[in-house]
C-alpha cells in the first residue's frame, strides 16, 4: 500500500522554509532571498520516498499584511496549510518566539492542526536556548514531535524526511512519480528572474517589482526562448532595475538564465523588458497572474 499525503512548512517570513523545500526536493524550486517575503505564493514540491509520495507546500511567510498583494500572500499561505495532512512549524531558532511566532502558533492550536515543530537554523544559535523555546512554543500549540534542523546545511533534515511517510494517510501518489513540482515553466521562469531582483536590488524595489512571463517558447534546436516583462510601481525604480549602462538588467538577466537553464535541463535565451505600471500590486489581474486569488474576493 502506497501512502501519499500533503506536509505545510509555514512559518514567520525568513525562518527558512523555501530553503527547506529547497533542500528536502533537492532542486531549487522555491526562491530565496535574505529579504523578508520572497516567496509569494504556494510552492508544490513533489518528494518520492519509499512508497510515499510526500507533497511539500512552501508558504509565504505569514505577516500582519497592508497592500492587496500582502493580504493574498498571507491568505495563500493559510490556504496552503488548510489542506495539508501534516503542518511543519518552522521557527528561526536565532530569532526565538517573536510575536509573529506567538500568533502563528496559536491561529495552528485554534485550528487544531496535527503540528511537527522544526527549530531551524541551528547552525547559528545557542544550543543551550533551543530547550525553552521548544518547551514555550509546546505550550502554545500541542505539537507531535520536534525537530532541530539546518536547512541551511542540511543537519538533521534526512531525520525529518525519513519520519514523514509513516505520517502520511495511505492511497495512491497524486503526481505522476517524475515531477518536481506543479509549478508550470512559464511561472519558474518569472520566479528566477525574480529572485535575482529581490538579491541585486535593495530597500522598495523588490517589493514593488512583479515579473510576468510573455512568451515561452520551444526552439527546434532544443533551446527555449523566453520573454519576460518587469513591472515596476515608480519610475525611479525602473532606473534602478536597468542600471548604469544597463548593466544591472543585464547582471539579473545572466544569472536568472543560468539558473533557468539548469533547472529546465536545456540552453535557454532570456529576453527581459521592464515597464512602470503603478498600483500593479493592488491589481486583480496581476495578482492571478502570479497565481494568487484576490483577497477581497
Ligand atoms: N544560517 C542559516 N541560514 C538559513 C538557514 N535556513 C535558511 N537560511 C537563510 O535565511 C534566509 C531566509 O530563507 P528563506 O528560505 O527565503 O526563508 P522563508 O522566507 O521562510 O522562505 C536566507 O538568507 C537563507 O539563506 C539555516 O538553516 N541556517
Ligand atoms: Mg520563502
Amino acid at each position: 500500500m502506497t501512502r501519499c499525503g500533503f506536509v505545510a512548512i509555514v512559518g514567520a517570513p525568513n525562518a527558512g522554509k523555501s530553503t527547506l523545500l529547497n533542500r528536502m526536493a533537492g532542486a531549487k524550486l522555491s526562491i530565496v532571498s535574505p529579504k523578508a517575503q520572497t516567496t509569494r505564493f504556494r510552492v508544490l514540491g513533489i518528494l518520492r520516498r519509499g512508497d510515499a509520495q510526500i507533497l511539500l507546500v512552501d508558504t509565504p511567510g505569514i505577516f500582519a499584511p497592508r497592500r492587496k498583494l500582502d493580504r493574498a500572500m498571507v491568505a495563500a499561505a493559510w490556504t496552503g496549510s488548510q489542506d495539508a495532512d501534516l503542518t511543519l512549524l518552522l521557527v528561526d531558532a536565532r530569532a526565538g518566539l517573536t510575536a509573529q511566532v506567538r500568533a502563528i502558533a496559536a491561529r495552528l492550536a485554534e485550528q487544531k492542526r496535527r503540528t511537527w515543530l522544526v527549530l531551524n537554523k541551528v547552525d547559528i544559535c545557542d544550543r543551550p536556548a533551543l530547550l525553552p523555546l521548544t518547551a514555550e512554543l509546546a505550550a502554545l500549540v500541542s505539537v507531535e514531535h520536534t525537530f532541530m534542523i539546518s536547512a541551511g546545511n542540511g543537519d538533521g533534515v534526512e531525520d525529518l524526511l525519513a519520519s514523514l511517510p509513516p505520517a502520511l494517510p495511505e492511497g495512491p501518489f497524486l503526481y505522476p512519480d517524475d515531477e518536481l513540482t506543479d509549478l508550470p515553466d512559464r511561472l519558474l521562469a518569472a520566479e528566477l528572474v525574480r529572485e535575482q531582483i529581490f538579491l541585486q536590488t535593495h530597500e522598495e524595489v523588490p517589493y514593488g517589482t512583479t515579473v510576468e512571463t510573455e512568451t515561452f517558447a520551444e526552439r527546434p534546436d532544443g533551446s527555449v526562448r523566453i520573454d519576460a516583462t518587469i513591472y515596476v510601481a515608480r519610475a525611479g525604480q525602473k532606473a534602478i532595475l536597468i542600471g548604469e549602462g544597463g548593466a544591472r538588467i543585464k547582471s539579473i538577466g545572466a544569472k536568472a538564465r543560468g539558473e533557468l537553464g539548469r533547472l529546465l535541463e536545456r540552453h535557454v535565451h532570456l529576453f527581459l523588458n521592464v515597464k512602470e505600471r503603478s498600483g500593479w500590486d493592488d491589481e486583480r489581474a496581476r495578482l492571478r497572474a502570479i497565481g494568487l486569488d484576490d483577497p477581497d474576493g
